[in-house]
């Protein structure tokens, strides 16, 4: 019987920190060895003049989950897990999304239900809190963060599911009590209704005001906000789908003092603007996303900030909604941009759009690649070491980057149940040839090899951060007032 089940050889590996070359041995799911001369396989994979990259790591996507308004997205965890395989990447982390009035609890049973027989790669759930009362506080939150669930999402705006800065507060203390992350959807949501409202008494309607309805301000406002929440009480927070200039500068900012902020951002900051939602009739509504896409220059404060340590994670926020009547359109032909469900699909792109512009045209190293598509999101949301890299002992999840492989980007071979992308032409050089997931060869010949199911779930560990009370804001530091802790 051979040594190995799975050899790569002849490739170069890089993680986030190194590039070499060396063969990867694999047995039991798991990489036990990197080198040369290693021994026999079952399989060898001969991966000259090709990389290997640990597998993506999607740590934020919307998949067979209810929006809002109501609406399911296109994407069950089927078609999810498949479409973000076919893109390299081997660990997705989408919701279990909480509507108000809605045991924390069920939901999570309800989305284990949903993804146990359809993923066909790794996954492990965020929380989304929009209804965090007592029972949420007091019981389900400290018990699922102990179960594996340490990250939850809050929105600061969208009517069903925004939270006052009080509940924030809330969600932050107990965040940090617990070990726990707390992810904030940052943009002022009475400056969106405020504006939405003057343009539709107006008249302006089309989707191009979906962008004029949510400007920069409301996100810089909101992200500075939620940031200065968490520095009264020396709470980590994750900015999510930072699109602009201002709300990066207040994340590095932040950081370079000694918070624990971590800021995320997507393609479609670094890929579109605001002109896409000017497209022809209904064709806008495809672009409509929150926050929108903005101009040239802040993709390039967006490309600053992958570059200088204000972003850690560069996630697809893939939310799909099909541009039709069960999607985007579902309340009407013509709806107006405050009726057409937010998100843009972006999982099986995310990676190739990235490699190609960033990594392609010297933007980015194939270790910052690597970084931002895979490790830091591992170490950010406790999953590292056994995801998020290629080493000893870690899973071994592996996307087989062809650096040569040009495609030209289009619905038609993707593998989401979207009847768009919003990338529809563009060429892009580099993509996965063969997508390993715990050993087992799940892409391979652009065919999909493993079956319904055989993903598993991933149950993270709380962080062991301390707490330090000379970290508080000085009013709230027991040391020097009042000898009581109010946290
Ligand atoms: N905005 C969100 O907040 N979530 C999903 C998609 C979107 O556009
Ligand atoms: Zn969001
Ligand atoms: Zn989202």
């Amino acid at each position: 019987m051979a040594e190995f089940d799975l050899l790569i050889k002849g490739g170069t590996v890089a993680t986030a920190s190194d590039s070499f070359r060396a063969d990867v041995a694999i047995r039991d799911g798991r990489i036990v060895a990197l080198g040369s001369s290693l021994g026999g396989a079952e399989r060898e994979i001969d991966a000259t003049g090709l990389f290997v990259l640990p597998g993506g790591i999607d740590a934020h996507c919307h998949i067979e989950q209810e929006s809002s308004m109501g609406l399911m997205t296109a994407d069950d965890f089927y078609s999810g897990t498949v479409s973000a395989a076919f893109g390299g990447t081997t660990t997705i982390m989408p919701f279990a999304a909480q509507h108000r009035g809605q045991s924390l609890r069920q939901v999570v049973k309800e989305t284990h239900e949903k993804a146990g027989p359809k993923a066909v790669i790794d996954y492990a759930f965020h929380l989304i809190v929009s209804d965090p009362n007592e029972q949420v506080l007091g019981q389900e939150l400290p018990g699922l963060i102990l179960d594996g669930y340490t990250s939850f999402k809050v929105y600061m705006t969208y009517e069903a599911l925004k939270i006052s800065d009080r509940q924030m507060l809330e969600v932050l203390a107990l965040a940090r009590r617990h070990g726990a992350l707390t992810m904030v959807h940052a943009e002022n949501d009475d400056v969106i209704s405020w504006i939405t409202d003057r343009l539709l008494t107006r008249g302006y309607t089309a989707p191009q005001f979906h962008a004029v309805s949510h400007p920069r301000i409301a996100e810089s406002e909101a992200s500075r906000r939620a940031i200065d929440l968490a520095r009264l009480i020396d709470a980590p927070m994750l900015i999510v789908h930072v699109s602009e200039a201002e709300a990066a500068r207040a994340i590095l900012e932040a950081r370079n003092s000694g918070l624990e902020i971590y800021g995320e951002t997507c393609p479609q900051y670094l890929f579109l603007t605001a002109e896409d939602l000017k497209r022809d009739g209904m064709e806008g509504a495809k672009f409509c996303c929150s926050p929108p896409p903005r101009d040239a220059a802040a993709q390039e404060a967006i490309w600053r900030g992958l570059k200088n340590g204000t972003f850690q994670v560069f996630s697809s926020d893939h939310a799909p909604y099909r541009n039709d009547e069960t999607g985007k359109l579902i309340a009407g032909p013509k709806p107006s941009f405050a009726q057409i469900s937010n998100g843009v699909p972006g999982l099986e792109v995310r990676l190739p759009l990235l490699f190609s512009e960033g990594v392609g045209k010297g933007r980015l190293s194939l270790n910052e690649f690597v970084a931002l598509t895979a490790t830091n999101a591992a170490k950010i949301y406790g999953l590292h070491p056994r995801k998020g890299t290629i080493a000893v002992g870690s899973d071994a999840d592996i996307a087989i980057w062809d650096p040569t492989w040009r495609r030209t980007i289009s619905q038609v071979m993707l593998h989401d149940a979207m009847d768009y992308t919003p990338y529809e032409g563009r060429q892009v050089t580099g993509w996965p040839r063969i997508v390993i997931s715990r050993g087992r060869i799940v892409v391979e010949e652009e065919t999909l090899q493993v079956e319904r199911g055989s993903g598993a779930f991933l149950e993270r560990r709380p962080s062991e951060r301390k707490l330090v009370a000379a970290r508080l804001a000085p009013e709230l530091d027991p040391d020097r007032n009042f000898g009581a802790d109010l946290l």
